[in-house]
């Protein structure tokens, strides 16, 4: 559905779902709104409307035929105190997909709307309760798939890149002013600083922000996750690898060379972060025209992939002919556990010794894993890191527009450009934080949220 938030009006009352669909032990049915009370009245056996805020019942939720539904809790939270800021009654059904549905068919016709995707969140944003940065983060705590994605969108819920921004506003809100009053008292010259010492606080705060601006390419790989593949020689034991890395009889295994024909996927968690482990079919020469197939696909993998695992076996050391980066190639010897004679040397910089049989070596695999992908260490649990594509591009534009500003500092530019394009500066960086954003914006970002958040 798509969600033009200019449909919503201030104090209008919704009700969604906001559990997940299916069946549980309970499923919640969210109402917020201006009449959020006077609807929870009608369906539900207590006095809702008399209920003190922040109190729990227990009742029977009934439609308006007055046919019982459910027994439930209704949860009572009265505006300002609530996610929304706007009066919120929260009833908690059985979870079964029935019960659920005639729960919300109840609330609708008792006169809410049924809520767009993240409008909840939306009225938590114009009702000042949360700021954008903040509403963006919930939906990517929700999103999250591995301990470090959470991490990172944790981080922007607590306010964290909220306060970085507000910083970097602070700070060329004080140039701007300087500059302002050398636009205003030409003669006067510069009064409250040298020109050096404001060049100096504005090549500060520029590379601050550049830090803060580089961080997306972890966070845009935290969020996405990596993708690793797993190629070598038939019967090298790449399928073996695949289920004992993800623990589970994902692949087909068996001693005959040329099992795997296709390109198989599945999600993996390792250090924290979230893998797409790709399987492929062995490289050998071949006339077979499935295997052949299979081949170019396998190559086409490990050419796309962010990480390739090239696996060997110790008892059969046979090399493939393919091009592999160094640098993101990580040289497996399986099936340690067999007798072998003494292993040659790779040409890769990583290199492991696993037994996908008896699953040792499996830990430093991972280990290795990690080092490569965080070649300059991975982010502190504190770091504050770019996750979204918005907020890159915005900071990004703040960033260029300093530069600018920077440079006509040396260069003796008159300072009424200088402000000009400080202005653009902090007018990029508010729009980070939800100042100035057009509608579109708001829609793009609301629309990507669950209905019920
Ligand atoms: N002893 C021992 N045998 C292994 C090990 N890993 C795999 N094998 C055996 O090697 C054979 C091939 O394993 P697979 O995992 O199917 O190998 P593959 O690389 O996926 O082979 P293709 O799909 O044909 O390319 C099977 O008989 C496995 O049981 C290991 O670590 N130790
Ligand atoms: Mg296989």
């Amino acid at each position: 559905m798509e969600f033009n938030h200019r449909s919503y009006e201030k104090g209008q009352t919704i009700a969604a779902v906001a559990t997940p669909p299916g069946e549980g032990g309970i499923a919640v049915v969210r109402i917020a709104g201006a009449g959020a009370l006077e609807v929870a009245d009608q369906i539900f056996s207590g006095p809702i409307q008399s209920y003190a805020s922040h109190t729990v019942h227990f009742g029977k939720i009934i439609d308006m035929e007055g046919n019982v539904i459910d027994e439930g809790l209704a949860v009572v939270m009265k505006n300002p105190r609530s996610y929304t800021g706007e009066d919120t009654v929260e009833i908690h059904c059985h979870g079964g997909v029935i019960i659920t549905r005639k729960v919300l068919d109840a609330a609708l016709k008792a006169g809410a709307r049924a809520a767009l995707p993240g409008e909840f969140t939306f009225k938590a944003f114009q009702n000042g309760k949360i700021d954008l940065t903040k509403a963006e983060a919930v939906q990517q705590v929700i999103a999250s798939k591995s301990e470090m994605a959470w991490q990172a969108a944790e981080n922007h819920l607590e306010g964290k890149l909220h306060k970085k921004i507000s910083a970097f506003q602070k700070g060329l809100t004080e140039i701007a002013a300087i500059l302002e009053a050398w636009v205003d008292f030409p003669e006067e010259g510069l009064e409250f600083a040298t020109k050096e010492e404001l060049l100096k606080d504005l090549l500060d705060l520029q590379t601050k922000m550049s830090v803060l601006h580089r961080t997306f390419y972890d966070g845009s790989a935290l969020k996405t996750g990596f993708s690793l593949c797993l190629i070598g020689a038939p019967n090298v034991g790449k399928s073996s690898l695949m289920n004992a890395l993800t623990g589970k009889e994902r692949a087909i295994v068996t001693h005959i060379p040329g099992t795997t024909r296709d390109v198989l996927e599945e999600e993996v968690q390792i250090a924290g972060l979230n893998f797409r482990l790709i399987d492929t079919a062995g490289i050998r020469e071949t006339d077979e025209i499935v295997e052949k197939e299979g081949i170019r696909r396998s190559e086409k993998a490990a050419k796309e992939a962010d990480l390739v695992l090239v696996v060997y076996d110790v008892t059969h050391p046979m090399h493939v002919n393919l091009n592999l980066p160094e640098k993101k190639t990580i040289a497996i010897w399986n099936k340690v556990d067999l007798d072998h004679e003494e292993k040659e040397q790779l040409p890769y910089p990583h290199t492991v010794e696993v037994s996908a049989k008896e699953g040792s070596g499996l830990e430093k695999l991972k280990e290795e894993i990690h080092k490569v992908i965080w070649e300059e260490g991975p982010p502190s649990k504190e770091e504050v890191i770019l996750t979204s594509e918005r907020h890159h591009q915005a900071l990004g534009n703040a960033i260029n527009a300093l530069k600018t500003v920077s440079e006509g500092l040396q260069t003796d530019l008159s300072p009424e450009f200088l402000v000009s394009d400080l202005r653009l500066a902090l007018k990029e960086l508010g729009t980070i934080i939800g100042m100035n954003i057009t509608e579109e914006v708001l829609s793009a970002i609301f629309s990507k949220f669950c209905v019920g958040k």
